[in-house]
């Protein structure tokens, strides 16, 4: 998997990603990132980015031609490393909301290369994005100052689905939302802290009993926290059983 981003803070971006799961993983050869910087391919003397509003209005938009030329030499860099594609991606606001599957969509696209595009100032030029950008893609409905850290996260949630990258590969599949439910409480030692003990059945050593729980925990998590999820989720027989057991216990507690 290949990984280019054009920003104006490379230095963010690849020092962000040199930790944790995603460091560890370029370090294994299981991903590259490179990063190019819109400033580097300016036209003028003041190697200028941005440029104001035309109609009016505050802040600055960035100008097209510095980030064509930027999106240009990732894509040929990828084209140069045997990527037979690339596929060009803008962090934006405006784009479709990110979700799990997308994530595993893009990682199981091993050889197609993905180039990031991160904004700054009040967005990019219309016609640029128009022009060079073949998907965008939001991260979360709250204002922020670049999209260096939405396509942080992007990247982050990408590495962590390549076969290799986590040592635990049993934990990736059992994480909250990869079957759709929220994660159960987790708890470690000590056995009591501030008076509050782990829940018995934990410590019981009884493996289906404490699957249970987990599952029945999770199911009632999500119907109360994220009952959008909820809606959405196919109960198995099991589950079925297990969310009117937490019913009849709400219930009973009404
Ligand atoms: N943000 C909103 C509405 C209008 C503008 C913004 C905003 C960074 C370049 C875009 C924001 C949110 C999720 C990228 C936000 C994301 C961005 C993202 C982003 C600088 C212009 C900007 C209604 C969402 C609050 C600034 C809403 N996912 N503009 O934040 O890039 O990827």
């Amino acid at each position: 998997m290949r990984i280019d981003v054009v920003t104006l803070f490379p230095a963010m971006v690849e020092h962000a990603a040199s930790f944790g799961v995603t460091g560890r993983a370029a370090e294994r050869g299981l991903w590259q990132l490179a990063t190019w910087n819109p400033r580097d391919f300016a036209s003028d003397s003041y190697r200028s980015v941005d440029d104001r509003p035309y109609g009016g209005g505050p802040g600055m938009v960035m100008l097209a031609e510095p980030l064509a030329r930027a999106l240009g030499a990732a894509r040929k860099a990828q084209s140069d490393a045997g990527m037979k594609t690339s596929r060009t991606i803008y962090l934006s606001p405006a784009g479709a909301p990110l979700t799990h599957a997308r994530v595993v969509e893009l990682a199981n696209a091993h050889d197609a290369g993905i180039v990031l595009l991160a904004g700054r100032y009040e967005g990019v030029d219309e016609r640029l994005l128009a022009r060079e950008v073949n998907e965008e893609i939001a991260i979360g409905d709250f204002v922020v100052s670049g999209g260096e850290l939405p396509a942080l996260m992007l990247i982050d949630a990408i590495v962590r689905q390549l076969p290799g990258a986590l040592n635990d590969e049993a934990s990736a599949q059992e994480d909250s939302f990869v079957n759709g439910l929220l994660d159960c409480p987790h708890y470690t030692r000590p056995e009591v802290y501030a008076g509050d003990a782990v829940p018995d059945v934990l410590s019981s050593g009884h493996h289906a009993q404490i699957r249970r729980w987990r599952l029945k925990a999770s199911l009632a998590r999500t119907m109360q926290r994220r009952p959008d999820l909820f809606a959405r989720r196919v109960l198995s027989k099991e589950e079925t059983q297990l969310v009117r057991e937490v019913q009849q216990e709400n219930e009973a507690q009404q």
